[in-house]
Order: structure tokens, then C-alpha cells, then sequence
């Protein structure tokens, strides 16, 4: 077992547009953040990730960059950056920056170099083909955020690719002049003390030779002619031997559609490209064959079945990155929990879930509090460009049913993790004196950091004692992963083994009782119980209780 930083790390995610607002416009900024280091550092993480700061129109927010060596207006200026590292710093937390490098914004300089002509030596920064002689895009992909892929130009009559929205043109990876445009960027941050990367869809940088249509229809998911595509691996190599390698830093590459096989290789240690990636399968539980927006059904099986392949998978090789929610994920408790009734044992139970597999845990900001999703009646109310675009293309222009939409968007919408954070029972969850950017969760007035700091048995510091438990147990950490119980419809149950210790997980993902059969070598009577989200009487002969959380140190 060789001890590394990286792997025994607690990583909290900021999202700072809704983090915390220090000037009364509305948006949450630098000095918002900095504000509330205090915070983070009771919670006991590690490292912050901070969703994107660079200069930014905001189409995307903040997704679609259009200089990366400054921090965006609303956000504040270089000097606040900088205090904010400072302050992480000095409380011995690390801050991981995001890299968004499959796309810039259309207002960057160099896209507008690229568009201008096409002997412009920018020219090829972008992707640009001409249409087809029957007046179609270059090919038939679609856009993440709907719609075509492609964007017309008028300048020099041709189509430049953008896998999101159109305000987010493709960078071009196959031009080595870009490669190290980026890796300079890259530098320029590091050298300013950043502490590592998380890499936006890293692994969409390559495109298939030709860029070939999917089938005949006239919009597709051309994700296998992109997704891990033909040069990957080479460019992932070639930046952690140009810059990663070079100084003592965390990455983690954010993978849509990435299998097991892949993100070996991509996380692999003798391979030399990324640390750990962030893959989308259990996000998947809860789509029909339709997609995102086809909300269907997900039973505890269909779950277990994906974690199960992912820790076994990269059980020797590799590294995972726990999450069960993000800002472009519906709220963890609403969608694998219970935000009713069962609101706080059920995140206490999915907290311990992600601090007890093996790999290194992501807490999204909110999560610590079990910030809900929200359901918000009116449209105008959403702010996400992915929303507005579906809604436009399933109900506006498609026909669908508003009700039905409106429903899913309530269900998946990128939007439910980015209502301001909740910190008091404040006007405006005292995220902003101003108006917020987007509306506050109603709930706030019960669901918010100042009553959780004050209640010791809050979902607050049940996170607090997760943390302490893994800096105190290398087990959490390095222990071996193995399923029990694999056909039980509620109970999630697992052992984690290192060194003759040995661990079992017992969770309730049900809102009724469940009792368990275990082997006699198993059996949790009369071991102690390490943590649990219900008063702990230690009684392991009774059944769980719903959404019941035990871990027992059986060896
Ligand atoms: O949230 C999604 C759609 O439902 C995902 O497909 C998401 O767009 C994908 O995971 C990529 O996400 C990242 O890149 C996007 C940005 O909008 C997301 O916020 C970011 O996390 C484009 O930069
Ligand atoms: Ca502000």
C-alpha cells in the first residue's frame, strides 16, 4: 500500500456562481468564497474544486471561456483569486482548478482570428469544414444542448463544430500549435500555485479521421466518433509529460460515456495521463431509452450492478472518483434518497455510501446540508441553456407535452444543483443581500448551514465525522472492496478489507425495514459500530431501520 495524497483526499466542489455573494449583485464570487473558508475547513475537506472563474460571456456559465488567463468580471478580479488561494492555503486546503479545453467561447480572441479567414493562422485553433453540396451541416451530429453540432459561418462560407452549445466552438487537438497554446495556459496557473486540474469532457478532445455522419437520420449522437477517439491517450501522454508531470498536482478528467477498460488506461500509473476520471454510468440508472429526459424507474440492483463493475473493475488498477451528484446532476437526495420524510437519514445513508467505496469522494456544495431539488412552475425561471434549448426543440418546436417536460426538467434539470447555497434562514438563504441570479430553494428557511452547524446530529456533521473516520482509517481508503448480499432489493451491503481489518457496510435504500442474512464470519453482533445515521444502540440483531446506515468493524 503506498500512500498518496491524492487517494486519500476529500474533495468539495464550489460552484461559484451560487456559492456566496459578497457584493450584492446577486452572483456569488471570489471574495463570497473566501468568505467562507471557515467553513470548509470545519467540514474537514481537503481540496476544493472550483467550477470555472476564467473571463466568461456566460452562456454556458462560465463553461465557455473567452480568456483563460483572467477571472471573470462578475467573479472578481486576479488579486481576489489570489487571496482565495491564499486562504485555502493557509488552512492547508488545495485548490483544484477546472480546464475546459475541448471548447473556448466564440468570443475568444483566437476564434475570432480563426473565423476571419481562412489563411488565418488561427484557422485551424477550430474545426472547420465545408457543408454538403444539399445545403446540410458537414455531418449529422448533435449538439449536447440540441440541435445540430454545426454552425454556419457566413465570413468564410463554412461550419465550425460545437459539441455544446454554439457560443462553444471546438478547439482543434489534432493542431499541435493549439497543444501547446494549452499547455502554456496550463503553466501559467500552476506556477501560480494551483494544486491541479479538473478536466472538462477531456475525453471528447479527439475526433475520427473525416468525421464521419452516424447512420442517415439527420441528427444523431455522434458520440463514437469522438468519445475516447483515435488520438486520446497520445495527447493525455503528451500533457502529462509537458506539464502534469512537472509539479505535484491532482487531475481528474471528467469522462461522459468512458467504459472500465478505458478509464484503466487513463488512470493507470505506468500509463502517465490522469490520476482518476469521473465516469456517468450510475448517472444513467434513471434514463429510459430516450435519453436524459426520459425519466424512468431505478431499482437498488441496477445501482449496485454499476458501482459493483466500477470498484471491481479498477480494483487493482486505476482509481475511482465517487460522486453522486454535481452541478449538472438533479440534487443526490432527491434522486437516490428520500427528501420527504427520510430527507436526512437518507443523505446521511448516501454520504456514508460515498465515503465508504473505495476511491476518492467528491461532496458537491449543498450536499452537506441535503439541499433538495427544486420544481420551479414558470420556465423563466430556469436559467440553464441545456433546458431552455430542449424545451425549445421537444415542446416549442416539437410539439411535446409542457406538463410532461416541465416534469423531467424538475426531475433532471441541471438547475436543481445550482439554486444559491443555503446558509441561513435569511432573506435569500443569505446567499446574496441582492437579488439572486436564480431563485433560492423555498426550503431554505429549514434547510441551511446555520441550523446545521448548530445541530449536532445534522447531516453537517455527520459528513464531519465520515472525514475524521478516513483520516483515521487507512482502510477506508486503500481496503479492498467486496459485495455481499447481491440480490437484496434495499440493502446495499459491502466489505472493505486491508491488512487482517476488515469492515461491513449495511445500507437501507428503502423507506421500509430490511432485514439481512449474513455468513456467521460476517456477523455484525457484538462488533462495534464505527458510524451510523440512527442512535446508535449498536443493536446488529435488529433490522435496519429505513434508510438505515451501519458500518461495523468486523475484524
Ligand atoms: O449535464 C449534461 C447533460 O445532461 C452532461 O452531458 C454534461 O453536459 C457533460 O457531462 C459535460 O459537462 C461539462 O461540460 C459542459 C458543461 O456545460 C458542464 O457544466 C460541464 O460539467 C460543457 O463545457
Ligand atoms: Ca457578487
Amino acid at each position: 500500500m503506498k500512500r498518496t495524497f491524492w487517494k486519500e483526499a476529500v474533495v468539495y466542489q464550489i460552484y461559484p456562481r451560487s456559492f456566496k455573494d459578497s457584493n450584492g449583485d446577486g452572483i456569488g464570487d471570489l471574495k463570497g468564497i473566501t468568505s467562507k473558508l471557515d467553513y470548509l475547513k470545519e467540514l474537514g475537506i481537503d481540496v476544493v474544486w472550483i467550477s470555472p472563474v476564467y473571463k466568461s460571456p456566460n452562456d454556458d456559465n462560465g463553461y465557455d471561456i473567452s480568456d483563460y488567463y483572467d477571472i471573470m468580471d462578475e467573479f472578481g478580479t486576479m488579486a481576489d483569486w489570489e487571496e482565495l488561494l491564499e486562504g485555502l492555503h493557509s488552512r492547508g486546503i488545495k485548490l483544484m482548478m477546472d480546464l475546459v479545453v475541448n471548447h473556448s467561447s466564440d468570443e475568444h480572441p483566437w476564434f475570432a482570428q480563426s473565423r476571419s479567414s481562412k489563411d488565418n493562422p488561427y484557422r485551424d485553433y477550430y474545426i472547420w469544414r465545408k457543408g454538403n453540396p444539399d445545403g446540410t451541416p458537414p455531418n449529422n451530429w448533435a449538439s449536447f444542448f440540441s440541435g445540430s453540432a454545426w454552425q454556419y459561418d457566413e465570413t468564410t462560407d463554412e461550419y465550425y463544430l460545437h459539441l455544446f452549445s454554439r457560443k462553444q466552438p471546438d478547439l482543434n487537438w489534432e493542431n499541435p500549435k493549439l497543444r501547446s497554446s494549452i499547455y502554456h495556459m496550463m503553466k501559467f496557473w500552476l506556477d501560480k500555485g494551483v494544486d491541479g486540474f479538473r478536466m472538462d469532457v477531456i475525453n471528447v478532445i479527439s475526433k475520427a479521421e473525416g468525421l464521419p455522419s452516424n447512420g442517415t437520420a439527420p441528427l444523431a449522437d455522434g458520440g463514437r466518433y469522438y468519445i475516447n477517439g483515435p488520438h486520446i491517450h497520445e495527447y493525455l501522454h503528451e500533457m502529462n509529460s509537458e506539464v502534469l508531470s512537472k509539479y505535484s498536482i491532482m487531475t481528474v478528467g471528467e469522462m461522459p460515456g468512458v467504459t472500465v477498460e478505458e478509464a484503466k488506461k487513463y488512470t493507470a500509473e505506468d500509463r502517465e495521463e490522469l490520476q482518476m476520471v469521473f465516469q456517468f454510468e450510475h448517472m444513467n440508472v434513471d434514463s429510459g431509452p430516450g435519453g436524459k429526459w426520459d425519466v424512468a424507474e431505478w431499482t437498488l440492483p441496477q445501482l449496485r450492478e454499476v458501482l459493483d463493475k466500477w470498484q471491481l473493475g479498477l480494483a487493482e488498477e486505476g482509481w475511482n472518483s465517487l460522486y453522486l451528484n454535481n452541478h449538472d446532476q438533479p440534487r443526490m437526495v432527491s434522486r437516490f434518497g428520500n427528501d420527504g420524510e427520510y430527507r436526512v437519514p437518507s443523505a446521511k445513508m448516501l454520504a456514508t455510501l460515498l465515503h465508504t467505496l473505495k476511491g476518492t469522494p467528491y461532496i458537491y456544495q449543498g450536499e452537506e446540508l441535503g439541499m433538495t431539488n427544486v420544481s420551479f412552475e414558470k420556465l423563466e425561471d430556469y436559467r440553464d441553456i441545456e433546458i431552455h434549448n430542449m424545451y425549445k426543440e421537444k415542446v416549442t418546436d416539437g410539439g411535446e407535452d409542457h406538463a410532461k417536460i416541465l416534469k423531467a426538467i424538475h426531475a433532471k434539470g441541471r438547475d436543481n444543483a445550482r439554486t444559491p447555497m443555503q446558509w441561513s434562514s435569511e432573506a435569500n438563504a443569505g446567499f446574496t443581500t441582492g437579488t439572486p441570479w436564480i431563485k433560492v430553494n423555498p426550503n431554505y428557511t429549514e434547510i441551511n448551514a446555520e441550523q446545521a452547524l448548530a445541530d449536532k446530529d445534522s447531516i453537517f456533521h455527520y459528513y464531519k465525522r465520515l472525514i475524521t473516520l478516513r483520516k483515521e482509517n487507512p482502510i477506508m481508503v486503500y481496503g479492498d472492496y467486496t459485495p455481499l448480499l447481491p440480490n437484496n432489493e434495499q440493502i446495499y451491503a459491502y466489505t472493505r478489507t486491508l491488512e487482517g481489518e476488515q469492515w461491513l457496510v449495511l445500507l437501507n435504500f428503502s423507506a421500509e425495514e430490511a432485514s439481512f442474512e449474513l455468513p456467521e464470519d460476517l456477523n455484525p453482533a457484538g462488533k462495534t459500530l464505527l458510524i451510523g445515521n440512527y442512535p446508535a444502540e449498536g443493536r446488529a440483531d435488529v433490522p435496519l431501520r429505513p434508510y438505515e446506515a451501519r458500518v461495523y468493524r468486523i475484524k
